[in-house]
């Protein structure tokens, strides 16, 4: 059975051109692999510590040479001779060896690019492709595609930060592709006829100067419609609101231009939204430590609404149950790096399965070449991804890598079941 036999770290480049780590898991039969980790702009504050050096003449403080040391040192030795297969123990070490509840001493950068690394070298020396290292029975998931940027992610004065659609009567992930492929294409001549810039943001989507969500969502409903498809029945709106952007220090939260300052002026908001357009998801509601409105918003929309806690739930367990029993919403965003290992990620999948949550298994906007998320949404039969735009080759590879699964799976897989 093959061994660890080195692993080694060094700096590469996000999509944003922001220093990140990758990691690389060589084995005494000469496979090796790698992985890299992303990297956020709206990051919870209860996410795993992302270590960055800090040193303000070395990449204006964000390089990871300190990260990339703990691999090549610490880390390297403590995984030399141990069975790449065996991911738990792996995952185990990283943790043991951190020793901090947040990660904060090898940094979560540097144990997810291990951990990932180690799980893709595994898949490659049982000849495995990487889905089938991860899980057992698959299905592909439904694409929440990023179709209009606000927020943290774009410089123009909407304040919702994402705005999605997902292709429910997509019969396969090509037809899932293409109907999204439409909406956008059109999203882009309606833009244009508008003499609207149709620049993108960190994700692939549009960012053109709208000032209010009913705008963008008026323009995304048009675009939908010019597709020839129906909205709220093929294709329907997800938003992220990202809402710990846009809470100020007395509460208030600025989902528009004017502070809303109780929660029932929120809900009602979002009411108004739903009930306006076809939307279908709200990720990120709320802000973090909200839980009381989180809680309230499931209980009056979550029967036809996914109410997703991303800064929330920072796929962390504990966290996690924690929602589960005080009903705070009804799906997760499940990010990797937001945790730092794989067989914590794993684990919090499961838990929102049990608890029939649904799980969206997400990129960030800083993300990198690496399509590792593609091949875990469809091994934990995630109903949906999160993957950005089909624009920027960070994002499209996620779905390039889903239709080369497709392919290979035929008809022994299905789309995923929202
Ligand atoms: C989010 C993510 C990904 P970031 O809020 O869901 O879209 O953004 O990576 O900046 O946290
Ligand atoms: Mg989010």
């Amino acid at each position: 059975m093959a061994k660890i036999f080195n692993v080694k770290g060094r700096q590469v480049f996000d999509s944003r051109g922001n220093p990140t780590v990758e990691a690389e898991v060589f084995l005494d039969n000469d496979i090796s692999a790698t992985a890299i980790s992303p990297s956020g702009a709206s990051t919870g504050a209860f996410e795993a510590h992302e270590l960055r050096d800090q040193d303000k003449n070395n990449f204006l403080g964000k390089s990871v040479n300190n990260a990339v040391d703990n691999i090549n040192k610490k880390i390297r030795s403590s995984l030399k001779g141990l069975d790449p297969t065996d991911q738990s123990k792996i995952d185990k070490v990283l943790l043991d060896l951190d020793g901090s509840e947040n990660k904060k001493n090898l940094g979560a950068n540097a144990t997810l690019a291990v951990s990932l690394a180690n799980s893709k070298s595994a898949a490659l020396s049982t000849k495995k492709p990487l889905y089938r290292n991860l899980g057992n029975s698959f299905s592909l998931p439904i694409p929440l595609m990023n179709i209009i940027n606000g927020g943290a992610h774009a410089d123009n004065d909407l304040n919702i930060q994402e705005f999605m659609i997902r292709p429910d009567s997509a019969k396969n992930f090509i037809d899932a592709v293409e109907k999204c492929f439409l909406v956008i294409q059109n999203l882009k001549d309606l833009l244009k006829s508008k003499k609207m810039l149709t620049n993108v943001g960190d994700e692939g989507g549009f960012a053109p100067s709208i000032n209010t969500n009913e705008e963008a969502l008026e323009l995304i409903v048009s675009a939908i419609e010019k597709s020839k498809l129906t909205p709220g029945k093929d294709v329907l709106i997800c938003l992220d609101v990202a809402a710990n952007e846009l809470i100020n220090k007395e509460g208030q939260y600025s989902i528009q231009s004017s502070n809303f300052t109780s929660a029932d002026d929120v809900i009602g908001y979002y009411k108004k939204l739903t009930s306006s357009y076809p939307i279908k998801s709200i990720e990120d509601p709320f802000a973090e430590e909200d839980w009381e409105s989180w809680k309230k918003i499931t209980a009056e929309v979550g029967n036809n609404v996914q109410i997703v806690g991303d800064d929330l739930f920072v796929t962390n367990s504990k966290r996690l149950k924690k929602g589960i029993d005080n009903k705070s919403a009804n799906s997760i965003l499940v990010k990797p790096n937001q945790i730092g290992t794989l067989s914590e990620t794993l684990e919090v999948v499961s838990i929102a399965k049990q608890a029939n949550f649904n799980t969206i298994i997400s990129h960030r906007s800083g993300d990198t070449e690496d399509t590792f998320i593609a091949d875990l949404a469809v091994a934990t039969e995630s109903s949906q991804i999160k993957t950005g735009s089909l624009a920027r080759s960070e994002r499209v590879a996620k779905y390039n890598r889903l239709l080369r699964i497709e392919e290979e799976l035929g008809n022994q897989v299905k789309m995923a079941k929202i």
